[in-house]
């Protein structure tokens, strides 16, 4: 069963100036952010790290391979995350939207998400309370940390709760078919997945790890919308199954008869 619930990752190119460290993009927030005052159905947030977290985790060498860390490394990028986080939510409760931020560290056991508090966040919502998740560096195993992408949450939680909509608001229009013309492709399908990954199409880090991310989430049958997050009027359209200017990967249709 899908849940009626939007999952939503603002990226961190969108709610930071990446290329500026420690740098906020306050009107892109508070432009999205307010966007979603419109929104009518339960929303579950993620954001990404930007010119925070990843600013410090390339300083500290740390990538998304558990390892043993500079232990100095591990508290300033989490703390780094925390206060772009602190800013999202204090914008948020001023509009009255009542979030509430989860440390991503409380949803995973060390690989696997931790369904029973993924599932709480679904219950959250049940009281008007927006649960608001990010990308960390987190606790793995005995001395090993990794950072966790706010990408790999959107699959964790996915997963788990089926959302009826899931969506990445990045910095660009959808994913290119060819960066140079920066034709959208508005539409991937299992077909052109394939396709995809044969040709190494020229999609790099960030855009290559959600585009990867995304294509597991669609293999669990659910449909995932790239939008552009400067233009928040069209992550609306999508929640409102309107038209509009994006790129959708299409969910796996199963041959079993899998619930959409
Ligand atoms: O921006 C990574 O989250 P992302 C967060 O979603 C850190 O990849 C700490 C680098």
């Amino acid at each position: 069963m899908r849940q009626d619930l939007v999952l939503i990752k603002l990226g961190g190119s969108v709610v930071t100036h990446k290329e500026r460290a420690m740098t906020l993009n306050k009107r892109a927030i508070d432009r999205i952010i307010k966007s979603l005052l419109n929104v009518k159905i339960p929303i579950i947030l993620i954001h990404g790290g930007g010119s925070f977290g990843h600013y410090w985790s390339i300083k500290y060498g740390m990538h998304s391979k558990p390892e043993r860390y500079s232990s100095e490394g591990i508290a300033v990028v989490h703390e780094s995350m925390i206060s772009l986080n602190q800013f999202i939510i204090k914008t948020m409760l001023k509009l009255k939207m009542n979030p509430y931020p989860i440390p991503p560290y409380s949803l995973i056991l060390g690989k696997k998400p931790f369904s029973k508090k993924i599932f709480e966040l679904a219950h959250m919502t049940e009281d008007k309370i927006v649960p608001v998740t990010y990308g960390d560096i987190v606790y793995r195993t005995r001395h090993k940390y990794s950072i966790l992408s706010g990408d790999e949450l959107m699959t964790l939680i996915s997963t788990v709760l089926r959302p009826k909509k899931v969506i990445f608001a990045i910095n660009v229009d959808g994913i290119y078919e060819d960066p140079q013309t920066k034709n959208v492709i508005h539409t991937i399908d299992e077909k052109s997945l394939i396709k995809f990954s044969d040709v190494k199409l020229d999609i790099t880090g960030g855009m290559k790890r959600k585009v990867r991310e995304a294509s597991k989430i669609s293999l669990a049958g659910i449909d995932v919308h790239f939008v552009n997050g400067f233009k928040p009027e069209r992550l609306l359209k999508i929640i409102e199954n309107r038209e509009t200017e994006g790129t959708v990967i299409k969910g796996k249709r199963s041959s079993i008869g899998n619930a959409r």
